[in-house]
């Protein structure tokens, strides 16, 4: 039993190991350096007793291969997963050290764009708390998502080195480095790994998430004294290019026509996955690879490492000698996909010159795959060459990602119903008529230990505090809080911690921009990657519209509202920085004017990350989740602001549909056109903007301020923005939905002025909150496509 004692004596010790300084001396990055190494020691034996356990059972094993984790920092969660969190806090209290400040030292590790990659941290995370043997399998990026900078209203972007301090949770294993493979001039390649623990909530479980770093071999460059100056350059040059490979995170979430690097990466992370997990499996269950299916699941987050498919097939064939037949029959029954878009844009395609050449081998195994696929078809569709042209793995002079992962997979999932559904009856509607059993839906979740436990302590403590702690590992028990909906003292509570959470909120903001806000005011937050489908423009339109009313009438009866903005635009994305643009140009241009009496504040916050998120969240009154229907395939930061009690104005895209449809109508906000009205619209042609602009004086209005002068700016600078939203077809129906999202922040205003009616909503939302758990996605992905159990039962918890 740790002791707070215990804690500060041997905080002070590792003080003086680690950094050769006394309690007073030390900064707050050493003392955070000092507490996380005790951590470690703290998991060891659990980790060397999970591995031993799973290996021991012969448990059925996941991977999960992704291009992208996003676990943010993680001293808070560790401590706090392994149940020594509060003991902790208070040895810290009484050595005067501020907790929050000191996890403040640990950089965010950003290994990720947005949803995708946030989505695998919390599949990591709940794998671990429900005792699931599953781990995540990814490349260590010497720098992550770039950090942002707003400079003169225009983001910046700026290299995020994380590693430049020691990353205190990676254990480098040189001894199990595996070789990857390219065409020469790149040829062989180290892939070392380096392994982060994950670690179980409340239990003995510690999984693996294991990052690749690529070097060059260890033989490389031996006979020094016959290198000429010419040889140096030459080996320099090859050095730089195979630690490239793991260098840099792609900042963009939309595929760019043949982007080397990228290809590169993808195949390194499944050949170098590959080969680690084979050689561990045969090593610890022999040599016989027939009954692989049987004991790993590899599951591929997206298309990017689709690879991994023809790859196994290599290793298979190449090196374990089995045939065609018998190599294709395990790789089918080993891989399952998901997909996370429908955005054409975004769905990977590459030219067949190029992976023809830089993996030569791979390339033949594709290509025989596709003869062997388009054979099958005619077989069953004979005749019909647009079908099978349709639905080819390489057409056109390229091979379509998407059709491979299909093709070559036992199962395929989207992440909420509504994208499940598009990708049955459209996107892959043909894969779905020709092989209906593989489709499925799996609804993503949020992992509640971070996102409610850690991110907003005092409202885990409350919902403690009146139902109990069954909920941290039973999240579908939050609903125990619904009776508590109507009651006052716990309305009241829960004002308070929202409250609290909101000045939180406010004093990182003044501190930071020195801009006051008012906490009474609604705390109205949209915070994702900037694109034009999840229509920042429209809020911003919004605004400018509630702007114009107010000057219009100063005394015009309205809740006083703070809009808060954060997300990152691709460094490419011309349209989504001038929404950035746009943003912060309000914002100057609202906050100093004085005429509208404080009742209006608009913020853009710069860098948005997992620790700004968990800051932001907990202080939310209202959640935009305004994505044009159709488009956005789950999102998952509109389940941790229902979480946080936030109410969610939205479409019904993603699943906000399924929020809907278990918080009930009269606890969201929904507006706007369904997805069929979207897709009707888009075939038809029937909705141009222009007609709206014409016949609503008030739209009309707000977006010629874009052009008029009305905005502080000097020049042009939002004429893009003005051509883009009239652009025949071009746009996301911004102006076909804008009557009806007034509407509904009318409506929001009116439930915003009934506190009672408002707290009910909120806790309704908070009590339904544990269906969008991920301890529920991963436990259907568990039961449902992976076949895995928990290798400890329930009782056998510490
Ligand atoms: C696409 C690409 C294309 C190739 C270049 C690199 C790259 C990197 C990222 C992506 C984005 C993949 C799509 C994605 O992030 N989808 C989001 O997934 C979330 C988790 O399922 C979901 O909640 C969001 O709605 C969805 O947009």
């Amino acid at each position: 039993m740790l002791t707070k004692e215990h804690c500060k004596t041997a905080l002070q010790e590792r003080l003086l190991a680690l950094a050769g300084t006394s309690l007073d001396e030390a900064s707050a990055s050493d003392k955070y350096a000092a507490l996380a190494s005790l951590v470690r020691d703290y998991i060891g034996q659990r980790w060397v007793d999970t591995t031993r356990r799973y290996d021991d059972q012969r448990q059925k094993q996941v991977y999960y291969f992704s291009m992208e984790f996003l676990p943010g920092r993680l001293l808070d969660t560790n401590l706090s997963n392994l149940g020594i969190r509060d003991v902790w806090r208070e040895a810290l209290a009484e050595l005067d050290i501020d907790y929050t400040e000191l996890l403040s030292a640990e950089h965010d590790a950003g290994l990720g764009n947005g949803g995708l990659g946030r989505l695998a941290a919390c599949f990591l995370d709940s794998l671990a708390a429900l005792g699931l043997p599953g781990h995540g399998c990814g490349i260590r990026y010497t720098y992550g998502l770039f950090e942002q900078a707003i400079v003169d209203g225009v983001q910046v972007e700026k290299p995020d080195s994380w590693l430049k301090d020691l990353n205190i949770w990676e254990y480098r294993k040189t001894g199990k480095a595996v070789l990857v493979e390219f065409a020469p001039p790149l040829g062989i390649v180290k892939a070392v790994p380096y392994d982060i623990p994950v670690i179980g909530f409340d239990n003995r479980t510690v999984n693996t998430l294991r990052l690749w770093s690529a070097e060059v071999r260890d033989e490389f460059c031996v006979n020094y004294s016959s290198l000429g100056p010419e040889d140096y350059r030459k080996l320099l040059e090859y050095k730089n290019g195979v630690e490239a490979i793991s260098q840099i995170l792609y900042p963009d979430d939309r595929y760019e026509e043949g982007r080397q690097l990228r290809l590169v990466q993808e195949y390194f992370l499944v050949s170098a996955g590959l080969k680690s997990i084979i050689r561990h499996i045969k090593r610890k269950q022999g040599s016989d690879l027939r009954r692989l299916a049987d004991q790993i699941a590899v599951h591929i987050n997206d298309t990017h490492p689709a690879l991994a498919i023809p790859e196994l097939m290599r290793i298979l064939m190449d090196e374990e000698g089995l045939g065609w037949d018998e190599a294709w029959d395990i790789t089918i029954h080993t891989i399952s996909y998901t997909n996370h878009t429908v955005l054409p844009e975004a769905l990977e395609k590459w030219p067949v010159g190029q992976l023809q050449s830089l993996l030569p081998r791979i390339y033949e195994i594709i290509h025989e795959i596709n003869e062997r696929f388009c054979a099958e078809l005619w077989q069953r569709y004979p005749g019909d060459w647009d079908r099978i042209a349709a639905m080819a793995v390489i057409a056109d002079g390229f091979v379509k990602m998407a059709h491979l992962a299909v093709a070559g997979s036992y199962s395929v999932n989207g992440v909420a119903a509504l994208h499940s559904d598009i990708l049955k009856n459209d996107l892959l509607n043909l894969f779905y008529q020709h092989a209906p059993q593989k489709f499925n839906n799996k609804t993503n979740g949020i992992t509640h230990r971070r996102w409610l436990l850690t991110a907003n302590p005092g409202l885990a403590g409350l919902i403690t505090g009146t139902i109990g702690p069954t909920w941290l590992h039973r999240p579908d028990h939050l609903t125990e809080l619904l009776p508590f909906a109507t009651s006052t003292t716990f309305q009241q509570k829960l004002a308070a911690v929202k409250q609290d959470r909101k000045e939180a909120l406010a004093k990182f903001i003044f501190d930071r921009y020195h801009l006051a806000l008012d906490t009474r005011s609604l705390f109205d937050i949209q915070v994702k990657r900037i694109h034009a489908y999840k229509r920042q423009l429209l809020n911003a339109l919004r605004i400018m519209d509630l702007y114009r009313l107010l000057k219009d009438n100063p005394q015009l009866d309205i809740l006083p509202r703070t809009f808060i903005f954060a997300g990152k635009a691709a460094p490419g994305y011309y349209l989504a920085k001038k929404v950035i643009q746009l943003i912060v140009t309000l914002a100057k241009q609202i906050n100093s004017d004085t005429a509208i009496q404080d009742k209006l504040k608009v913020i853009f916050l710069e860098n948005y990350n997992v620790s700004l998120a968990e800051l932001i969240i907990p202080a939310a009154d209202i959640s935009e989740q305004i994505s044009t229907a159709g488009k956005e395939a789950s999102g998952t930061g509109n389940m941790k602001f229902m979480m946080n009690g936030a109410v969610t104005v939205g479409t019904l895209d993603g699943a906000n549909v399924e929020i809907r449809e278990a918080v009930g109508d009269e606890n969201i906000v929904i507006f706007g056109l369904t997805a069929e009205e979207v897709a009707a619209c888009y075939q038809t042609g029937r909705c141009n903007p222009l007609t709206v602009y014409n016949q609503n004086e008030r739209i009309r209005h707000c977006v010629n301020q874009l052009i008029d002068g009305s905005l502080p700016v000097i020049g042009d600078e939002f004429k893009p923005l003005y051509d883009y939203l009239l652009h025949p077809g071009g746009a996301f129906l911004e102006l076909q939905d804008f009557a009806a999202y007034l509407e509904a922040q009318e409506r929001l205003d009116r439930l915003f002025r009934n506190d009672r009616a408002r707290w009910q909503v909120a806790t309704t939302n908070i009590a339904h909150s544990g269906r969008f758990s991920s301890d529920r996605t991963v436990t259907e992905y568990a039961d449902a496509i992976w076949h895995i159990r928990p290798s400890e039962s329930p009782a056998s918890l510490i």
